[in-house]
């Protein structure tokens, strides 16, 4: 497991050992944010401003094609029966997304984040069995959401949130192929769509005594076509979870489904000339996956409702457009400081 990720178990746990659950004089509850991975969960009081940092890294290897496993020569095949020269191996994507909350009112909260980038891809070519990590990093889009509270009736919450996110993210990403010459890497290694998409989400919330859920029902809409002539599939996603607050309320557990509908890329990127792998090839995009979560959230009290947090994910249901990466697991761990 990734250093950070240890690093963060470390630090979590230590904490909660040393912490005694003395009577709490603030009540916050842990479950009434989501599971870390889920954004535009909840709303804030009047001129409250909440930071936050997330961090998540996720590891794809293994073929899939439809919704079974594939084989080395089936990730080589082409969809027109041809081969490819070369095949992804496995990839990484380490990111680091910082954010911002402030409501405005009662009713409406302002959201802003950025998120930092890293991503490997481990290839290999079919003809000399010579393998090379592709790597791309940088600063992604930028997304700001507009979050409006809809209804608020004792614990039951419903808002809803209407977002921007602006092109930021380079598109145009590059590195040294086998040839020894510099190419543009392939869709999942770019940094951003390249677009302007709407970003919309409704989110409803009800606490009980012992437990609380929380449906969100999200979706982003590419407008037109980005600068090298595609755009990325738009997105239909719906979340669900489960969690139990323990501790005296100041921890919780989750349990989450997450499924997520990605469209086939619209276009193909004008600066890969030639498709060595399904990695640059646009018809190996978009899925419908179903995610299942685990997840713990932690409040301290002490520290003015610091939260900490963190959420594994795995799929449990993928199918796929051709032929693509296996996703593994997909780790979480943010911090939110609100004042
Ligand atoms: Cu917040």
């Amino acid at each position: 497991m990734n250093f950070f990720i240890k690093f963060f178990i470390f630090l979590f746990i230590s904490f909660v050992i040393n912490l005694e659950a003395k009577e709490a004089e603030n009540t916050t509850r842990a479950d009434t944010h989501a599971p870390i991975d889920i954004k535009c969960d909840h709303y804030h009081k009047k001129n409250e401003i909440m930071l936050s940092y997330r961090f998540m890294n996720m590891k794809m290897d293994g073929y899939l094609k439809g919704s079974s496993n594939a084989n080395y020569s089936e990730a080589r095949t082409k969809p027109n029966g041809t081969n490819y020269m070369v095949v992804p191996l496995e990839m990484t994507m380490n990111m680091h997304m910082l954010g911002g909350m402030y409501a405005i009112s009662d009713d409406v909260t302002l959201m802003l984040m950025g998120s930092y980038i890293d991503n490997e891809m481990k290839m290999k070519k079919h003809s000399n069995g010579a393998k090379k990590t592709m790597k791309s990093s940088g600063w992604g889009d930028i997304k700001f959401n507009v979050m409006k509270r809809i209804l608020e009736d004792g614990p039951k919450k419903l808002h809803a949130n209407l977002g921007i996110s602006l092109p930021t993210g380079s598109i145009s990403k590059e590195d040294t192929m086998f040839s020894g010459s510099k190419a543009t890497l392939g869709y999942n290694m770019q940094l951003g769509s390249g677009t302007y998409d709407i970003l919309h989400g409704l989110t409803l919330f009800n606490t009980y005594d012992n437990y609380s859920y929380g449906i969100q029902i999200s979706g982003v809409k590419r407008i037109g076509e980005n600068s090298k002539d595609y755009s990325l599939g738009d997105i239909y996603q719906s979340n669900l979870w489960y969690s139990k607050p323990l501790n005296n309320n100041q921890t919780s557990i989750s349990f989450g489904s997450e499924f997520k509908f990605q469209e086939k890329i619209d276009g193909s990127h004008k600066d890969i000339s030639s498709i060595m792998s399904f990695a640059q090839d646009k018809e190996s995009s978009g899925y419908k996956r179903i995610d299942l979560s685990v997840g713990i959230n932690h409040v301290f009290r002490d520290f003015n409702s610091l939260r900490l947090a963190i959420e594994f994910k795995k799929p449990i249901y993928n199918k796929v457009n051709a032929v693509q990466m296996e996703s593994d697991y997909k780790t979480i761990i943010g911090l939110q400081y609100s004042y």
